[in-house]
């Protein structure tokens, strides 16, 4: 469909061969096709603004007949909505729990050609004459201005609007976001769709995928800012595509409604979109180490001998999965009996050895009067309608099946109680899948099936993109209900904006190509922007067979995943890190216990996530959005912002070109000091990767342990890297599995840190109320530039050796609450 018309090429009031009223006037009996005197279906723009009205924080402009809304939601965020006959559709979101009514200073002006919608930071200037509105920052600089009036389109299919959005596109601008996308990282020049898709061993460029995230970033002239088009319907994205100057993006139904988010900076972008929609809650520390997945572990024997290997070989693991197999004939919350008898005895064996098993769960439920959760749902009619009250049946893994109605917040709360003898039995997380929803053989639902969309009832074309989020939101909520206070573990194939409250994601079936590989960090680092933090890919592919060196190279992109599992195939040769040969097994080994030695920094990482909304990996682009060299890259990112990676993704390869970012790092294999701001080689050999920590971090580290808990920490060590300029560290830390982190049971410490060329200093400062069990720190000060002679810790001369060694360390014990500490030459 071309949705961008010139509205000056075409006039507004068309004038067909025969007007209406001439039909009217000529009457019936002259017209041999009354089809003829009708208009045709055409575009319809916003015209000349007649009046406004205020109301609170809203601003209401008519042009007569259509009425958009300017709400001021925040200093920073400006939402749009477009009525085309005036009347606004009721005001809920899955998205937006709650659109952000923080008081703000705003104001009001009006001169001749505009009116103007002031914050402190942004304005936007809504035009009288032609409706157009733009948004403009605080110099003046017009950051997104529409090309084209709010337009629309009537829909007959279903009776709504197709509605449209186009802004200009300046030729510097560059784009981003979107989800886990498959294209360039960067989206200039692309058009994508959103429609939540089951696309197993799904291509480059392939679209769209499995889940719906309408947020974009835009950044021109070094300002970033960001469009959030809550709209659930089937939507499409055009940048700078169809026309290099415009950027559009429009959707099949419901109501034109978009957030504006100020940056000017990518980052105050993404932290702004997460105060609308929210951030990630702790998860778990265990579900941040290693899982081990396949389709799929059984019998009991089976999964008992995976984790029997994990443990002699001495490869740490948290977690193991059961895929669609461990299910009576893939009915949903019951057991295979004869593969797993005595599946409480074998979770509770499991645990004792460090491992907590995780579960597959599908929408798909059984057409089967025999089955307990089937008879539920159909007695207390939770089960999809079609529109003329049908039941919704489709195909899936245990043959013909009804679907819950997860927009329906009853069937919600019904559907959470299910997982109560699961978790009973000792299961410790839940994994979604096929909740696009997929059906085998017609993809997924037909768009006439009903949604309860609590309480605002809608077909599945309103309901299909959310229907994932919702299933995944009722199994969070659930297992949060039945394992009191402890925090669920999920992951969900499908989802939408909002999702990242209640779910980790994979990004699905992926293959084992070097090429998936790349898309991988393309799609992790983009969800990340996207505001889905905790994500990851299957690690050595889903279909198809990695050889041994792609599957390190993958295992050694997982440690820097956010989510890090190995998942395959059913179809596909044994893979688990030591099906490669000793030698491979050896640096798989390696990576993993590098994971598990980060786990503390990874977590304090998540916090930052969690309570501050920064994503967990940063693409270079997003770090220094003002070189625009950057705005290319799509293989260097950061996790968290100390530490710099660039996976090795080619056959072969034992060198790799790495962008470091400004300043200075160091190697972390060789502590080599290096100066940032340029592109360097990097060794990369088989056992290796590129790996740098920014100068001056504190960065946490973990004992290593085969699995979460394994040790109690008596002693936390800290990686000081000399600095000579000042650089803040953040530690976090808490109980690890519990929500009293809302009661302020935490402590966050922050450490800073400077230096020069003959003394380097250490300050801790630390909030919160949770008392860890160890009172010492280990500290390892790296690469000081002169030798020490003398440590003083709060005032007090340190009595240890100050030997340097091989690797340019020095070490020192301190009590965990030391305040100051000063290095000298
Ligand atoms: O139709 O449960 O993406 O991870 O192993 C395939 C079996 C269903 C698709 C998932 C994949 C999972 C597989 N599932």
């Amino acid at each position: 469909m071309d949705e961008i018309n010139d509205p000056s090429s075409q006039p507004l009031d068309e004038a067909p061969e025969l007007s209406l009223q001439q039909f009217e006037e000529e009457g019936f009996q002259h017209v041999n096709n009354p089809i003829v005197g009708m208009k045709p279906i055409v575009k319809k723009y916003l015209t000349a603004i007649k009046d406004y009205v205020q109301k609170d924080n809203s601003f209401y402009f008519s042009d007569g007949e259509a009425r958009v809304e300017v709400r001021v939601v925040s200093d920073e965020i400006i939402r749009i909505r477009l009525a085309p006959h005036g009347v606004f559709l009721d005001e809920f979101s899955y998205a937006v729990e709650k659109p952000a009514q923080r008081v703000t200073v705003f104001s009001f002006k009006e001169d001749e050609d505009n009116y103007r919608v002031l914050t402190n930071t942004v304005t936007c200037v809504i035009s009288k004459k032609d409706f157009l509105i733009s948004f403009v920052d605080n110099h003046e600089f017009v950051v997104s201005q529409d090309a084209f009036p709010m337009h629309w389109e009537e829909n007959t299919e279903f009776g709504g609007y197709y509605i449209y959005c186009t802004k200009q596109a300046r030729a510097d601008e560059s784009f981003y976001g979107l989800g886990d996308k498959t294209t360039d990282f960067n989206l200039r020049g692309k058009r994508l769709v959103n429609w939540n898709s089951d696309t197993y061993s799904f291509a480059r460029h392939q679209d769209p995928l499995y889940r719906t995230i309408p947020f974009y970033l835009g950044i021109t002239n070094n300002t970033s800012y960001g469009i959030f088009f809550d709209n659930t319907f089937k939507s499409q994205f055009d940048f700078a595509q169809e026309q290099r100057d415009k950027t559009s993006f429009w959707a099949d139904g419901g109501e034109l409604q978009y957030y504006y988010i100020h940056g000017p900076h990518m980052m105050d972008v993404v932290k702004r979109y997460h105060t609308l929609t929210g951030t990630h809650p702790m998860p778990p520390l265990w579900a941040l180490g290693f899982h081990q997945c396949r389709w799929s572990y059984y019998p009991e024997s089976k999964v008992k001998n995976i984790a029997k290997n994990f443990r002699d070989r001495k490869i740490p693991c948290d977690a193991i999965y059961l895929d669609i197999d461990y299910m009576d004939g893939y009915r949903c919350f019951t057991w295979n009996k004869k593969y797993f008898p005595d599946p409480k005895r074998m979770i509770k064996e499991l645990a004792d050895d460090g491992f907590k098993l995780v579960v597959i769960i599908d929408p798909g439920i059984k057409v089967d009067d025999n089955y307990w959760v089937f008879k539920e749902g159909k007695e207390k009619k939770y089960f999809c309608r079609r529109c003329d009250d049908y039941l919704m049946e489709g195909y899936v893994w245990p043959g013909r099946c009804q679907f819950p109605d997860f927009t329906n917040p009853e069937v919600r709360d019904w559907w959470g109680t299910l997982f109560k003898e699961l978790t009973d039995v000792g299961v410790a997380g839940v994994w979604n899948d096929m909740n696009e929803p997929a059906v085998f053989g017609t993809g997924t639902f037909p768009v006439d099936v009903r949604h309860d969309y609590d309480g605002h009832h809608c077909s599945h074309r309103k309901g299909h993109n959310v229907y994932g989020m919702q299933m995944v939101r009722a199994t969070y909520e659930g297992l949060k209900k039945n394992q009191k206070n402890k925090r669920p573990f999920t992951i969900t194939r499908a989802g939408y904006s909002g999702v990242q409250r209640y779910s980790s994601v994979w990004t699905g079936d992926n293959v084992a190509t070097w090429e998936h590989l790349k898309l991988g960090i393309i799609q992790c680092t983009r969800l990340s922007v996207s505001g889905i933090p905790f994500c990851g890919t299957d690690i050595g592919g889903f279909s198809g067979e990695p050889d041994g060196e792609l599957f390190t190279r993958w295992i050694q992109f997982g440690v820097f995943t956010p989510f890090m599992r190995a998942h395959s195939a059913g179809d596909t040769k044994e893979r688990e890190p030591w099906s490669f040969g000793p030698e491979l097994e050896a640096i798989n080994r390696k990576f993993i216990e590098l994971r598990y030695r980060l786990l503390p920094y990874i977590y304090s990482t998540f916090w930052e996530h969690h309570k501050y909304g920064f994503p967990i990996l940063r693409p270079v682009m997003m770090v220094e959005q003002e070189e625009t060299s950057n705005h290319y890259r799509e293989n260097e990112f950061t996790f968290g912002d100390k530490i710099l990676v660039c996976p090795v993704t080619d056959y072969g390869a034992r060198k790799k070109v790495v962008y470091l970012l400004k300043g200075d790092w160091y190697n972390y294999w060789t502590h080599e000091l290096l100066q940032g701001g340029r592109e360097i080689t990097v060794d990369a050999p088989l056992d290796s990767m590129p790996i740098f920590v920014k100068a001056g971090s504190v960065i946490p580290e973990s004992p290593l342990m085969q699995y979460v808990g394994e040790i109690d920490v008596d002693e936390l060590m800290f990686q000081i890297y000399y600095s000579s300029y000042e650089v803040n560290s953040f530690y976090y830390e808490d109980h690890g599995d519990t929500f009293a982190y809302e009661q302020d049971i935490y402590l966050e410490k922050k450490f800073v840190v400077n230096g020069d060329a003959t003394s380097m200093t250490i300050r801790q400062s630390i909030e919160g109320l949770f008392t860890p069990r160890y009172e010492t720190y280990d500290l390892k000060l790296i690469c000081l530039p002169f030798n020490p002679s003398r440590v003083i810790i709060d005032g007090k001369d340190y009595t240890g050796s100050l030997e340097v060694d091989n690797l340019q360390r020095v070490r020192i014990k301190t009590s965990k609450n030391f305040r100051y500490i000063q290095v000298l030459a």
